[in-house]
């Protein structure tokens, strides 16, 4: 299996890459308000790289459950700038633009990323499947349950079989957009950690990323420093039940497994720590 990203095509294969967060956001739960700033934020984008990320991905907007959302005019202006200078500064690291919206995605394409990471699917903005389809960029289809500002109601919803409803659901994107013209190579698929699932639907979907590789795209997952893994924790180390700093080594946890599992793309906010825990494990794995 493999993933074509325009100009650099990358193969995924028993090592994941490793995707940077980048939230340019006043809001984000775990990173927000700290790379608002374009300087800060390229510096903070330097130091990924430096620590071996493989891949950035810009997000220009919180999707923490009850943010609200944020105009296409305002992710640009957070978001084009940086992806300017780290285009101009990275030439061969791949850059994503986290975006619900085909405006800005556009925009970042224009700026130079080439992946878009839609945690909607291409369900909340019409002109999205067209945009990756005519733009020829690599697209991630995130599974989600109601919208940011709905997904947690009452702790989040329930569901018969969470790993079949996702998985039906991912495929169904997948046509969706293969239907559309968009290349079958381009495509990655993305349980959606935390995005409209109780702590026991992100743990079986965890426990699951084999089923979820095993549908014929590469898969990323992106747990890191998720509120689930402080209720993982709850017994052991109280500060991670709201402190997302204190959930490093439950997001370790998490990476490992979901290497063990086949991911290919692992969506994280300590990038250097994943990489030595993964390069160790895909070494013994070999
Ligand atoms: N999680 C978040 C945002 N974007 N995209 C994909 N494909 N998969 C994910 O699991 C995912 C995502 C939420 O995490 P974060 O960006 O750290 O926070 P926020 O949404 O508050 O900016």
């Amino acid at each position: 299996m493999s993933l074509s990203i325009p100009n650099r095509s990358l193969h995924p294969g028993r090592k994941p890459w490793i995707m940077g967060i980048l939230n340019v956001t006043p809001d984000s739960f775990s990173d927000g308000g700290r790379y608002v700033s374009p300087d800060d934020a390229v510096a903070r984008a330097e130091e990924m790289v430096a620590e071996g990320a493989d891949v950035i991905d810009i997000g220009p907007e919180s999707t923490r459950p009850g943010a609200a959302d944020v105009p296409a005019d305002v992710q640009i202006a957070r978001a084009v700038p940086v992806i300017r200078e780290l285009r101009a500064r990275f030439p061969r690291v791949p850059l994503s633009i986290d975006t619900r919206l085909a405006e800005v995605a556009g925009a970042a394409l224009d700026a130079g990323a080439e992946v878009v990471n839609d945690t909607s699917a291409l369900r909340d903005d019409d002109g999205l499947v067209a945009l990756v389809a005519e733009r020829g960029c690599a697209a991630v289809l995130m599974h989600r349950r109601g919208t940011p500002a709905t997904m947690q109601a009452g702790g989040g919803p329930a569901y018969e079989d969470v790993v079949e409803v996702i998985s039906e659901f991912l495929l169904e994107r997948a046509r969706f957009a293969e239907s559309r013209g968009v290349q079958r190579s381009r495509i990655v698929l993305d349980p959606g950690i935390g995005f409209g699932k109780r702590v026991e639907d992100n743990v079986a979907v965890l426990r699951h990323v084999e089923r979820f590789a095993s549908l014929g795209y590469p898969v990323l997952i992106g747990a890191s420093r998720k509120r689930f893994i402080g209720a993982l924790l709850e017994e052991v180390n109280e500060v991670a039940a709201t402190d997302p700093g204190a959930r490093l080594f439950g997001s370790l946890a998490c990476a490992a497994w979901a290497t063990l599992g086949g991911a290919s793309i692992l969506r994280v906010h300590d990038v250097g720590p994943t990489r030595e825990a993964v390069s160790v494990l895909t070494q013994v794995m070999q």
